[in-house]
């Protein structure tokens, strides 16, 4: 089959396939209309995934600063394509917790830095931002098989900043939970009511700005009153994925994964 269908079958952007080509993850034929894969390999790398393997981490990225300067430059142009491209390649051998850790969270801190400085429009901060989502929808796993358990995201009532929340979202999909992601800005009244409804066993606060990191704290405490059985991490700027994961998983439940 061509690669264009390969990668609808197997649920990634085209660019994905190509990344995973090139880097002999999946074999492919060159032919004059393009790539030709075999749909037994195909069916292979599905299982795979579906098994939950990562990607196989072949992309050696050596320099995130400068990964994070290429993803700025092109969000500051509102260079869509470029971003796609680069992130696509790099996401074909490093998982996304930590694509957004070394390479999302730092090129969004100098668009902040930019905007700060004046030299950067709002308009032009909100661009950067959506393509930035669009960027982590577009890779985001849900892995088949037993969830560790049910997660709830979401930032406390006030916090508008919601791409930590979304990046926390993706990490704990792809580390196998179940996760419900409840966007910003939510009354905790709302959160505590859907996280008993879904029975959550772990409610992330997540905030991108000291002030939102103490909304997030008073919340932890009238969400532990009301849910005394659920687990709550509260991020604040400068935290990782890669730490909210360690938590995650300490918070697991006895029966899960
Ligand atoms: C995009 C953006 C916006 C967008 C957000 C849109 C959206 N859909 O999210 C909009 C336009 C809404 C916005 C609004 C505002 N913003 Co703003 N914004 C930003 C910007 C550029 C990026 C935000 C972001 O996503 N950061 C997240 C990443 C990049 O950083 P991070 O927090 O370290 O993320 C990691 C952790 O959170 C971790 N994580 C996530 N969840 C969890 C959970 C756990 C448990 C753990 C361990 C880890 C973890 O994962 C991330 C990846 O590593 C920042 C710049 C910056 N430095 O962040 C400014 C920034 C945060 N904003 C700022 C300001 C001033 C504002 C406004 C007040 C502006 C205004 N006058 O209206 C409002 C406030 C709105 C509100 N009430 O919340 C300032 C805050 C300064 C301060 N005092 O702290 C910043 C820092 C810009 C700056 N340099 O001045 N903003």
């Amino acid at each position: 089959m061509q690669l264009r269908d390969a990668a609808e079958a197997l649920g990634v952007h085209y660019q994905t396939a190509y990344g995973w080509v090139r880097e002999g993850t999946l074999r492919a034929r060159k032919t004059p209309r393009g790539y030709e894969v075999s749909e037994n390999d195909v069916r292979d790398l599905l299982a795979r995934r579906a098994a939950g393997a990562e990607p196989s981490s072949q992309v050696q990225v050596r320099d995130w600063a400068a990964q994070a300067g290429r993803l700025h430059a092109a969000l500051v142009a509102g260079d869509e394509a470029r971003a796609r491209r680069d992130f696509a390649r790099l996401a074909a051998g490093v998982p996304l917790f930590e694509l957004c850790d070394h390479v999302i969270a730092p090129a969004l801190r100098r668009v902040g830095t930019d905007w700060a400085a004046g030299e950067l429009s709002i308009a032009a901060e909100h661009r950067a931002t959506a393509i930035c989502d669009r960027l982590i929808a577009a890779h985001v796993r849900q892995p088949q098989g037993r969830p560790r358990g049910v997660a709830v995201t979401t930032t406390p009532p006030g916090e508008r900043h919601a791409l930590p929340a979304m990046m926390a979202a993706a990490c704990l999909r792809d580390d196998h939970w179940q996760v419900h992601d409840l966007a910003a800005d939510l009354p905790a009244a709302e959160l505590i009511g859907l996280a008993a409804e879904t029975g959550a066993s772990l409610i992330v606060l997540s905030s991108a700005t000291a002030g939102g990191g103490r909304l997030a704290g008073r919340e932890a405490t009238e969400i532990r009153e009301a849910l005394p059985g659920a687990r709550v991490l509260t991020g604040r700027p400068g935290d990782t994925l890669s730490r909210l994961r360690e938590l995650a998983r300490a918070s697991g439940e006895p029966g899960g994964r």
